[in-house]
């Protein structure tokens, strides 16, 4: 394969390494001195002069463990060395780790095996997550083009990437993307299940999943979407759907359950899968097969019976051990999130909440990333803790890498919305510096502030690409007559401004007073 994958620092950027445990940041020196940090998540890849040899993989840590996982650990009392690194991440005290994953509330999904990774941890009391999704399939794409994928959406901000390849090369590809990625990778192992008995979903058998998921256990997998929850009886609940099951680990079990007229595989053998995953500490994402496919059909009996079950079962992987959290919709109208967070938090016992979206509409095709993130911001304000983007290729194709990139955006977008808005220690800090360097006309610091400094910048140099036009007090949108920042800073300037503005907030700051007292 080549070897070329996007590399070198995000403009106005440099990589950076904090403390003992080489905590990654990424710092951002503005044109007024100011130097500002950023959660950064691209690894290696963005320090200046880092030379990618991806046949050998990125630099391994130590991952010694003095308890299987890193839930036994917590509960034992232990920081282990992963908590201790993703609470200098995310500035808050190594306690708080520790209690929310003793507490099962929040998971550090970090396989022994995948010692290239560096740890991050997903639960509502953290920074909100965005998952990004790649993969083959049997019709498009190399393992080549999903590295590259990985590395470009970590380059953005993805938190964890899924490698949800079907078709040849499931393994291979799976081994690329794990050995060079420095986020925690996600699989969904029915796929390769459903490989090997060659498509057929009525030949798959609980020994023939359970060697899959051993595999990709001894390869590195961090977390695996397992579809336990899809129980026999729930399957004529889709019945009366618009859009019935539109899971694809969902519909492979319905159709297993129906084909042979017995339980789940996955269900019943629950407690022996929980025995393989505390083995190497992966952690589950218990799928959510029977999720909303439609507006129509969000938070009907389908979808809330089995997330019933996925409550059943989140208590019997904690008393394994394993580290659990819980997959959720889809398709949901705005004013049915919030029942699907509270539902969710009481019957899972408070586990991470993990969902696709939701779609806040099923109206805008080839915008989905938009129509989702709508969804997505609400979700995550109301306590979801990761967000699994949505790329405009939804419903139509597989993601490229300009999608990729769309639906990460978006998905960050959504999440440090939530962030603000939940009042996370810091998150606001970056919309301040971003404001005052808008406000300041420091176009410089705006574009390297922005989520996307490239997009930033090449819509201010279509129109005024001049060095000048950098620091002007204006831009193309409202001409320097019209600019009401420019205005502003005249206003503010203007004799005799302060003190007519103590007076009228010594007032009380009211501009219309009441007509009339009730
Ligand atoms: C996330 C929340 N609900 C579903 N997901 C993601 O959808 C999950 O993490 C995985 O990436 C994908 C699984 O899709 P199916 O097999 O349920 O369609
Ligand atoms: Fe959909």
């Amino acid at each position: 394969m080549s070897n070329v994958v996007s590399t070198g620092p995000l403009p106005g950027s440099r990589k950076a390494y904090r403390g003992a445990l080489r905590v990654p940041v990424r710092e951002i020196e503005l044109t007024n001195g100011q130097v500002v940090e950023r959660y950064d998540t691209s690894g290696p890849y963005t320090e200046t002069d880092f030379r990618p040899d991806l046949g050998n993989g990125l630099p391994k840590r130590d991952r010694t463990r003095t308890h299987p996982t890193q839930l036994l650990a917590a509960r034992a009392g232990e920081v282990t060395t992963e908590m201790a690194y993703v609470a200098a991440r995310e500035n808050l005290p190594a306690e708080l780790v520790r209690d929310e994953i003793a507490a099962g509330r929040a998971v550090i999904p970090a396989n022994v095996n995948h010692p290239e990774a560096e740890p991050m941890i997903i639960g509502k009391r953290f920074l909100v997550k965005v998952n990004a999704n790649i993969g083959t399939s049997a019709v498009t794409s190399s393992p080549a083009e999903e590295v590259e994928k990985m590395v470009w959406a970590t380059r953005w901000g993805a938190d964890t990437v899924m490698d949800l390849s079907t078709g040849p090369r499931i393994h291979e590809t799976r081994e690329w993307i794990l050995r060079n990625s420095p986020v925690p990778i996600g699989t969904v192992p029915i796929y390769q299940a459903l490989e090997r008995v060659n498509g057929d979903p009525t030949a798959l058998t609980w020994e023939i999943y359970r060697d899959v998921v051993v595999e990709q256990c001894e390869q590195g997998v961090d977390y695996m979407t397992v579809h336990a929850g899809v129980r026999m009886a729930y399957i004529p609940l889709t019945v009366g759907r618009k859009t019935g099951i539109v899971s694809r680990g969902g519909s492979i079990l319905a159709a297993w359950c129906l084909a042979h007229h017995q339980e789940n595989f996955l269900y019943t053998n629950f407690a022996e899968l929980c025995e393989v995953l505390r083995t190497y500490d992966v952690t589950f994402s218990l799928g959510d097969g029977l999720r909303p496919g439609s507006v129509h059909d969000a938070n009907d009996d389908a979808q809330l019976a089995e997330l019933r079950t996925l409550g059943e079962l989140t208590k019997v992987a904690k008393d394994h051990g394993v580290q659990t959290m819980i997959e959720g919709p889809g398709h949901v109208p705005m004013d049915k999130i919030a029942e699907n967070v509270r539902l969710q938090q009481e019957w899972c016992d408070d586990a991470p909440f993990y969902t696709l979206g939701p779609l806040a509409t099923d109206v805008a095709p080839g915008y989905d990333h938009i129509t989702s993130a709508i969804g997505a911001a609400m979700i995550a304000w109301h306590g979801t803790a990761m967000l699994c983007y949505v790329t405009p290729k939804e419903h139509l194709g597989l993601p490229d890498r300009d999608d990729v990139k769309a639906g990460v955006i978006a998905y960050k977008i959504a999440a440090h919305a939530a962030d603000v808005a939940k009042g996370h220690p810091g998150a606001q800090a970056h919309d301040d510096q971003l404001s005052d360097a808008r406000f300041e006309f420091r176009w410089a610091d705006q574009f390297a502030l922005a989520l996307d400094p490239e997009t930033a910048q090449s819509f201010h140099d279509e129109t005024l690409p001049a060095a000048p036009a950098k620091t002007a007090h204006f831009c193309s949108m409202c001409g320097p007559k019209f600019c009401s920042m420019r205005i502003s800073h005249d206003l503010r300037a203007a004799p005799g401004m302060a003190e007519k503005s103590a007076e009228f907030r010594a007032a009380g700051n009211r501009i219309y007073l009441p007509v009339a007292q009730p």
